[in-house]
């Protein structure tokens, strides 16, 4: 039977008036007449942690699609939010903590929402970590879990055995907040994360108090822990601790569990016998999850989505937790991570510990502007 295409565009004609199918041509020809939407260019702006990714995932990504990527780094949530704040920062890929970050960047307005038809590897994420992070980003409409870990405490073992008391325990918040017990560490280097939404946390749980608190005498109170322990902290960074700690030139770091791994690791492979223990305390420690996701103005969205989606494959995101020594939530990565890796405690941790871990919420802009005063004053010491 020959085929009549045409026969039922005239039919559906047939039924309209002369004006209603001379609009209808009209509007066909200017959409003929419209540029078809313009491929991209092969460029993509990638704004990413430092020491969060494999050394060959750009390398690789650009040799598959011929993208030409833009790498730079920060180390603070607060560097990137008043990045995205600002607008037109370029990016066409950053990735915040979940919470309190993204969750307040999402209100916002900062990011746009995923197009899961381009994000073939989704059902591979852990549906529990989804569920989670909803709390952060609703429906999970614009954000995809890249690395996850715990905050807690790395430190040169042999010279917390040579310095401090028999007994003093390792796994609590006490080796970084008891004045008694981080004063003798001071002459060997202690370090915090330059984060008061790191900081305070912890100096809560070591009080025995809710990390997460958001009320003002809470806030008071940790500002007071951490007060008293200033004059032993050499200094405030988020990344610097990492060689440091390797190297010996300090002895004790607030850090991100996977960066305190890696400064396990450069210890190891430079063998000069440093050796380094790392905890989470068993007061509890913040969980951090943290996400990719694509700015509302981002200049290639479609590259974009193609970075992200080969992130999430199994061998490339296996690659990446091997290197940085975080977790990820890709189902299907786990038979490709290091054994030792999976094995890991502090990588992957235990359910008791898991249970004890919390995510900070988004402040009040009220709440913000206290804690942001409190963290001025334990820093500079007045
Ligand atoms: C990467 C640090 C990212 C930790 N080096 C923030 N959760």
């Amino acid at each position: 039977m020959p085929i009549q295409p045409n026969r039922q565009v005239s039919r559906a004609f047939a039924g309209m008036t002369g004006k209603m199918a001379r609009s209808l041509l009209t509007l066909g020809l200017l959409m003929l007449s419209l540029p078809a939407t313009a491929a991209e260019e092969k460029l993509l702006n990638v704004y990413n942690w430092s020491d969060y990714i494999a050394p060959d995932t750009i390398e690789k990504f650009t040799a598959e699609t011929g993208i030409k990527v833009n790498y730079d780094v920060y180390d603070s949530n607060e560097t990137l939010a008043a990045k995205l704040q600002a607008g037109q920062s370029g990016y066409d890929v950053v990735f915040p903590s979940a919470s309190p970050f993204l969750a307040q960047q999402v209100k916002a307005g900062l990011y746009q929402p995923l197009d899961r038809t381009k994000i073939t590897n989704w059902g591979s994420l852990d549906p529990a970590i989804l569920k989670a992070l909803q709390t952060s980003d609703p429906g999970n409409a614009h954000a995809v879990p890249y690395m996850i870990a715990a905050t807690g405490i790395g430190f040169n073992i042999d010279k917390l055995n040579k310095l401090l008391p028999p007994g003093t325990p390792r796994d609590s918040w006490s080796l970084l907040f008891d004045p008694a017990v981080v004063s003798k560490l001071k002459g060997c280097g202690v370090s915090l994360l330059d984060a008061p939404v790191e900081v305070f946390p912890a100096a809560l749980a070591y009080l025995g108090k809710t990390g997460a608190s958001q009320s003002t005498e809470d806030l008071a109170a940790a500002a007071e822990v951490v007060s008293k322990i200033r004059p032993n902290i050499r200094y405030f960074h988020s990344s610097k601790y990492i060689n440091d700690l390797a190297n010996g030139d300090i002895c004790l770091a607030h850090g991100y569990v996977g960066d305190l791994v890696q400064a396990r690791n450069r210890a190891r492979e430079a063998g000069r016998g440093v050796d380094i223990g790392i905890v989470i305390p068993k007061e509890g420690a913040i969980l951090g999850v943290d996400v990719a996701a694509i700015p509302v103005d981002a200049p290639h969205p479609d590259n974009a989505h193609r970075f992200i989606d080969f992130l999430l494959r199994p061998a490339i995101i296996a690659a990446i937790t091997n290197t940085v020594g975080y977790a990820n939530a890709v189902l299907p990565a786990r038979p490709l991570v290091k054994k030792e890796i999976l094995a890991d405690p502090v990588v992957y941790p235990p359910e008791a510990v898991r249970a004890k871990e919390f995510q900070v919420p988004p402040a009040s802009p009220d709440f913000e502007r206290v804690r942001t005063r409190a963290w001025t004053k334990v820093k500079t010491g007045h």
